[in-house]
């Protein structure tokens, strides 16, 4: 089909946080092909099957293309206008408004919205509705990787980028399976290694035996949970080597500990870390974990010329999350592992816009946009000068997150909710649960998406939206970089894109409100065309005013700069023309980073000006080994682990729509480690009951030397009731972080 193209435009993917640079192929007016481009930055050309199908989707039969209606969730849908559509979202949200109070009212949002979206959304809710309430599934996936971030270097985001991949020569990839998860990237690194396949080292260290494990000099096998024991080995036998960086240290770390953030000595950590003996983490590990291997990949990970580490949702997706990611930041700050080509501590980002579009541009509840914390009353009070509303219009105390968002609904505290771009009834954790408030009568449902979903079940009105190249904006991926993707097609049917939905309903509730704040919230965007200038207009506002002089100053990555440069701009970029050489490719060192010059206060080559530490150091944080919510016990024996695949994208509403996907991948099963098999007497494709304390499933089984022992894993697409993993898993969640621990319960399986 790529044949018939007879025009190429360019953009993102749609689909993984890798942030692939991809052309459309139009024959007239009709999508038929996508492909890379050779010379882009972040894919080098490579494209996965998902990134070069999902032009499928534009002209699927499926699309939703007109608003749905019902008054109560027991009666059948009717087609709506676009008026009567926005005016029941706008009398419902202010009824809620008006007889509840403005926490009654919630938007959960998704790293897959577009930044203009989000940053639009989170405007009327938080200065326009005085609601905090302003979620978004990037809490179930990235939120430990930010607190991490912040409590570990003060700044949230990686410092570095895809291009120290070709520059290093350890990856320390922990609680990843980028092969599946983020294949193009793990391309890159496959790449690195057989290139130089000696000088090269990669450790993988998981539980489970995964695609990604294929490349490994070593993989560190564990129990679920217990990583957090084997980094502070790791950090055991550096210091107990003389292997860490003495001189780093002193320059730019301090250590440590406790809620009060309490700093302690470099004997004080060496003390807490005497528990953390290889002998010690091997027994606590279990697994292959050995005093001895524990000891070789300290040494590879700090001998190295440079030192890259990637995880993703098995560090996590864990309730002691942002612990498992200060422990691995320990390990660069130790060792000096940063700042230098090819070292980093780098966490990959699971959606394509949850980094630019939600940890940017203020979509968890609570923080505002460009990474202002909204309890801090000097930034909340600065944004509501920069968008021109009253001094205390936006509420000081954080919304509920996701899990409380959702608990709230339950017992019927929030009676008008915004789903947009996401779809909870199937991707929240022990999902039965929260599909009760979902039920609700009294709870008013919108659901924005461009085909029905789990989610759509529950709603009151549906309301179809643009898709991908059916309507502009910009996509922040994992290495800081933004980039643009352009309309080049009409939606189908009366689709439209949020930023018109948004604009649209928030003038009428300005109406039924009486109030006309809620309207000046989208005055500077009022009678802008949909297809580009609104975007822009919201883009301009967003980076020229919101982000200028902070740590992610967008300003130089105009539209117009944005079209120049198809690879993005990585922040911080505050001049055009750095945006224009392509923006900041590490953080934080004099000569690349100009916000490292500018904030300069001695004459040290690395400058840590992240906000949130004062000092300007980078913390070294006593964290001890705390195992997970529900271990296995004689009831529920076996550890439950959930997942991506290659094929398909997080709930199938869109890959599982693509015929070719479906036929690589058609329905979930459940893997399970032989010597388990044996011992239950489970065959090859025998049906399996996975049962937890919250539900259970019924799935083929497959037999396989991926798991340990004691361990069964569950890709979690599959939409069938009866497939559903998310009605088995537990909704524990990280104190700090609120993120779920969707990486580990326990269960029990029998063949049925
Ligand atoms: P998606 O399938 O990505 O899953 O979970 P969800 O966000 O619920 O949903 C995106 C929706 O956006 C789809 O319904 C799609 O049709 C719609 N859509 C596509 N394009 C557009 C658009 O332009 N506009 C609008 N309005 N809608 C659009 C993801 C979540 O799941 C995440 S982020 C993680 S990290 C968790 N991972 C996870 C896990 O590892 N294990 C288990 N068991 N559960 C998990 N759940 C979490
Ligand atoms: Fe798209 Fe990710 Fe595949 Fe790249 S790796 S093509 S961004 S899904």
């Amino acid at each position: 089909e790529a044949a018939d193209a007879d025009r190429w435009v360019r953009g993102t993917c749609r689909f993984c946080g890798v942030g692939c640079r991809v052309e459309l192929g139009l024959k007239g007016d009709r999508p038929v092909a996508i492909r890379g481009v050779p010379e882009s930055k972040t894919n080098l050309g490579y494209v996965c099957m998902k990134g070069m199908l999902f032009y499928k989707l534009m002209l699927h039969p499926d699309r939703l293309k007109k608003p749905l209606y019902r008054a109560r969730k027991s009666e059948s849908f009717r087609e709506i206008s676009w008026e009567e559509a926005l005016d029941i979202a706008a009398k419902k949200f202010a009824q809620a408004v008006r007889e509840h109070g403005p926490n009654s009212v919630a938007y959960y949002g998704s790293g897959q919205a577009l930044t203009e979206e989000t940053y639009l959304f989170q405007k009327i809710f938080r200065a326009g509705l005085r609601t905090n309430n302003v979620e978004g599934n990037p809490r179930l996936c990235m939120a430990s990787a930010v607190g991490g971030y912040i409590t570990s270097f003060g700044a949230d985001e990686p410092i570095g980028s895809y291009a120290d991949i070709e520059k290093a020569f350890c990856f320390f990839i922990i609680g990843s399976n980028m092969a599946e998860a983020h294949p193009v990237l793990f391309r890159r690194i496959m790449r690195r290694k057989l290139d130089h396949p000696e000088d090269v080292k990669v450790i993988n260290a998981d539980p489970r035996i995964s695609p990604t494990s294929r490349i490994a000099d070593i993989h560190l096998q564990f129990r679920p949970g217990t990583d957090l024991a084997l980094l502070n080995a790791m950090a055991y036998v550096i210091i107990e080597e003389g292997l860490y960086d003495e001189d780093f240290i002193r320059q730019y770390a301090t250590f440590r500990v406790g809620k009060k953030k309490k700093e302690v000595d470099f004997d004080t950590y060496r003390r807490f870390l005497a528990d953390y003996t290889p002998e010690r983490a091997s027994q606590i590990c279990g697994g292959n974990i050995t005093p001895d291997k524990i000891r070789q990949v300290a040494r590879w990970f700090a001998t190295s010329r440079g030192t890259m580490s990637l995880w993703t949702m098995g560090i996590n997706q864990r309730i002691r999350g942002v612990w498992a990611n200060n422990l691995i930041h320990n390990l660069h700050i130790l060792t000096g592992q940063l700042c230098k080509p090819g070292a980093d501590s780098f966490s990959l980002t699971g959606q394509p816009n949850a980094c630019g579009g939600v940890r940017e541009a203020g979509g968890l509840c609570h923080i505002l946009p460009a990474h202002r914390p909204v309890v801090k009353d000097h930034l909340r009070h600065e944004v509501e000068r920069l968008w021109g509303v009253p001094k205390g219009r936006i509420p000081k105390k954080p919304g509920y997150h996701t899990i409380a968002m959702f608990t709230a609904l339950n017992e019927g505290k929030i009676k008008a909710i915004w789903i947009n771009c996401t779809s909870p009834a199937q991707s929240l954790p022990n999902c039965d649960k929260y599909r009760k408030g979902l039920a609700r009568e009294d709870v008013f449902i919108i659901v924005s998406d461009i085909f029905p979903t789990k989610t759509t079940e529950f709603a009151n009105l549906i309301l179809p939206t643009a898709f991908h190249f059916e309507k502009t904006g910009v996509f922040g991926c994992t290495e800081r970089r933004s980039q643009l993707t352009v309309k080049v097609l009409d939606p189908p049917g009366e689709a439209k894109p949020e930023v018109w939905i948004a604009r649209e309903w928030a003038l009428k509730l300005a109406q039924e409100l009486g109030d006309p704040v809620i309207k000046k919230c989208v005055e500077p965007f009022l009678g802008l065309d949909e297809g580009y200038d609104l975007p822009k207009a919201i883009w301009d506002e967003y980076t020229q005013k919101l982000t200028a002089g902070r740590d992610n100053d967008l300003r130089g990555a105009t539209y117009e700069v944005l079209k120049k440069r198809p690879d993005g701009v990585q922040w911080p970029a505050p001049t055009e023309e750095l945006a224009l050489r392509g923006g900041t490719y590490k953080k934080f060192v004099r000569g690349i980073d100009p916000l490292a010059e500018e904030h300069a206060k001695d004459n040290k080559p690395y400058q840590f000006y992240g906000p949130a530490h004062p000092d300007r150091k980078l913390w070294i944080w006593l964290r001890p080994y705390k195992g997970a919510a529900e271990e296995p016990d004689s009831e529920y024996p076996f550890f439950l682990s959930t997942g991506r695949v290659i094929d398909h994208w997080h709930t199938a509403s869109m890959t599982g729509r693509i015929i070719e996907l479906m036929r690589a991948n058609p329905y979930a099963y459940v893997e399970i480690n032989p010597k388990d098999a044996k011992r239950l007497g489970i065959r090859p494709g025998d049906m399996v009951l996975v049962e937890s304390r919250r539900g259970h499933n019924i799935l083929p089984a497959k037999i396989y030397e991926g798991p340990m022992e004691g361990m069964v894993f569950v890709y979690w697409y599959d939409q069938h009731e009866d497939r559903l993993i998310n009605k088995v898993t537990k909704d524990a969640f990280d104190p700090g972080s609120k993120e779920p621990e969707f990486k580990i319960c326990a269960c029990r399986i029998r063949r049925v």
